[in-house]
């Protein structure tokens, strides 16, 4: 017989002491804390036959930090959130977080709850599956086959009749949607918030023996108060700053949260938390950072409140103990509206990031910001469609300057962001994708700096476009569509932002990859952008050839022409000292002699 790999032979009975009433645990690629969110995002997307890259470039990245009793020295925000709400109920010794690895330390007889939080458990979400479909195979990102490593780890265990397993986390749609229950050995998935008096619930009628529904839906908490703090050490230091967004656009999950901003007190002793337990980084979760201080005030929250801001980040980088800060994920109307606020943060957040873009960064050291931000289309028709108030307060209309603007704004105070871009869009014609080609060509042409990350458009669950299909294939791509994807693709390794031989090397390999495996995955609408990408043959050759399409200079509004475009009522809430006011508010004299030039 074969030994069962979930049972060293050092602890035949699982657990010397019958194990904890309730065990948390998360995927081994979703806990890791060190290298940055890089490895994280590059294990989201890169399929397992590509691991060997990661185990080069991060040699060390399967060692973990424990407990002195080996419990998780860190785990995702997700599980410690949990935990959290599970000990307003339960004692601490009752409730353990561990690593996948170390589940049969603390799994035993007494053990009626495995609760497993995940992000991304299948890889079918945007900007994952793209990638490892284009690889070719669309089901096994290495998250993935970590994720179905630590769930086969959970089934096999011999005490698996005794406990349920409860799965929550933002990647739980993933288990309902691929109906993979049975697959998994998963009783049930809980969607929202540990917090919920129904998860509680939850867990009592778990550990009671009772059986448990499929899917749980709970509420998520209204109130600020209602939000719980981690305080013990999270991954990358990751505390929530907001839930929600308000900018409603139609694909959105975590805009179906209710917009809060999270009190100021409690963000600084979780920030204090994960110091005192080891942690030098910190990343405020967020879907927009911008809104923080500016949710349910006199102020619309898209005009952001800078004195606030500067202020929460100032404490939270003259923490004692906090070395590195990273940016999550923000909007980009804001750096139009305040670019002096974006002055500020650079100089207070600049010299603890830990992002380095020697060829971009205008800083002594180099450093950068790199926030993730939604671009998604450069098609003001489709962006209509989808997400009318992305660009508040300025009209969607406007959706380009704003971009290219916002940009420029960003790129000056060495903000590098990651943009998503969404690929075949329910309903996108050639004009659409053409529309954000024109875009990205416009970004190249007034030299501005974006990692460009497009993504094929997947209905996430719960959301206004959940019944949408758009392209489920990469054979199924236009030609326009490959184009897009392979000229962000091209920008990104732009020689001169790295060593000359990086983008050369990724180029020639991209046709030996096509040679060998990928003309025949991603069909014939994949070679002549391939092509282009690889730099093989000039892009103006192509487009002489009629295989590319060259793309036409956008006409755009700059920031004074932008800010003139909003309502009047909204001119209070500019601030002067960014100059470009619109003539109406200024006073009198001022006005009279800008007109007059
Ligand atoms: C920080 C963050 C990251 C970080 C760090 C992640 C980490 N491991 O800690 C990085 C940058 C690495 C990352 C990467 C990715 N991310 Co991310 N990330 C976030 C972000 C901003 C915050 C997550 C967070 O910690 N929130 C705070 C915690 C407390 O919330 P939570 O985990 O949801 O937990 C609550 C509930 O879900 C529940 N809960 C959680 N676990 C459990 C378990 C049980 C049993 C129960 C009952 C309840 C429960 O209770 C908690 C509250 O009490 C969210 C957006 C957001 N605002 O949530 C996106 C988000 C989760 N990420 C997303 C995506 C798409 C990705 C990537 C796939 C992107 C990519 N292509 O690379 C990768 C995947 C990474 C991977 N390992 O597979 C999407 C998820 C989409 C989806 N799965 O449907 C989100 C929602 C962003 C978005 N706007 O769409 N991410
Ligand atoms: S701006 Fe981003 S977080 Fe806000 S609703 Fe749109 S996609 Fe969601």
């Amino acid at each position: 017989m074969k030994p069962n790999p979930f049972v060293p032979p050092s602890a035949p009975d699982g657990s010397a002491d019958g194990g904890r009433l309730i065990v948390l645990t998360a995927p081994l690629t979703e806990a890791i804390d060190h290298a940055g969110y890089f490895i994280q995002m590059a294990m989201a997307s890169l399929p397992i036959w590509m691991e060997g890259v990661i185990n080069r470039k991060y040699p060390k990245w399967r060692e973990v930090e424990h407990n002195d009793d080996g419990s998780a020295r860190y785990m995702p925000a997700g599980v410690r959130l949990v935990e959290k709400s599970l000990l307003r109920e339960y004692r601490s010794d009752d409730v353990v977080a561990c690593f996948p690895d170390d589940l049969h330390k603390f799994v035993g007889p007494r053990t009626r709850v495995v609760a497993v939080s995940t992000h991304n458990p299948l890889g079918v979400t945007f900007a994952a599956g793209v990638y490892t479909s284009i690889f070719g195979s669309s089901k096994m990102p290495i998250n993935s086959h970590y994720s179905r490593e630590l769930f086969a780890k959970i089934k096999s265990s011999p005490f698996r009749n005794n406990f349920k397993v409860i799965v929550g986390g933002s990647g739980g749609w993933q288990i309902i949607q691929t109906n993979t229950y049975e697959e998994l050995s998963v009783d049930c998935v809980v969607e929202g918030r540990s917090e919920s008096a129904d998860t509680l619930e939850l867990f009592r009628k778990a550990i009671m023996g009772e059986e448990l529904p499929r899917r749980v839906d709970v509420k998520h908490p209204v109130e600020r108060e209602a939000i719980l703090f981690p305080d013990t050490r999270t991954t990358f230091g990751v505390v929530e700053m907001t839930t929600g967004c308000g900018r409603r656009c139609k694909f959105c999950v975590p805009d179906l949260n209710p917009q809060i901003d999270l009190p100021k007190d409690k963000i600084m002793e979780a920030v204090r938390a994960n110091v005192r337990n080891g942690n030098k980084q910190i990343s405020l979760a967020t879907e927009d950072m911008f809104i923080w201080g500016q949710v349910h005030t006199d102020t619309p929250f898209y005009f952001p409140n800078r004195e606030a801001l500067v202020d929460l980040y100032s404490d939270i980088v003259n923490t004692p103990g906090v070395e590195q800060h990273v940016l999550s994920h923000c909007t980009i109307a804001p750096a139009v509206v305040d670019p002096q606020l974006i002055k500020q943060l650079s100089d207070l957040l600049l010299p603890k990031s830990p992002i380095h873009f020697p060829y971009l960064s205008s800083h002594p050291e180099k450093k950068a910001l790199a926030p993730l931000i939604g671009l998604e289309t450069g098609s003001v028709r489709m962006a209509k469609q989808i997400m009318s108030s992305k660009g508040v307060p300025f009209s969607i209309e406007d959706w380009p300057s704003v971009v290219l603007e916002g940009l420029r704004v960003l790129n000056e105070n060495n903000w590098f962001p990651a943009m998503t871009l969404i690929v075949g869009n329910p309903g996108e014609t050639d004009e659409d994708v053409m529309d954000t080609i024109d875009l990205v060509y416009e970004m190249e042409r007034r030299g501005l700096f974006a990692f460009l990350i497009p993504s094929i458009f997947t209905p996430l669950h719960d959301t206004r476009m959940e019944k949408e299909e758009g392209v489920r294939q990469t054979r199924q791509l236009t030609p326009l569509q490959w184009q897009l994807m392979m000229k962000c693709w091209k920008m990104n390794l732009r020689p001169g932002q790295y060593s000359w031989w990086g983008p050369m090397a990724w180029r020639v390999g991209s046709i030996g990859m096509w040679l060998y495996k990928l003309r025949r995955l991603n069909g014939p609408n994949f070679t002549w952008p391939l092509w282009m990408f690889s730099g093989a043959i000039p892009e103006k050759t192509l487009q002489r050839m009629g295989k590319i399409y060259a793309g036409k200079p956008l006409k755009t509004k700059n920031r004074r022409e932008l800010l003139a475009s909003l309502k009047p009522k909204d001119w209070q809430y500019l601030r002067p000292d960014n100059g470009d006011m619109p003539v109406a508010h200024m006073p009198q004299a001022a006005a009279q002699a800008m007109t007059a030039r």
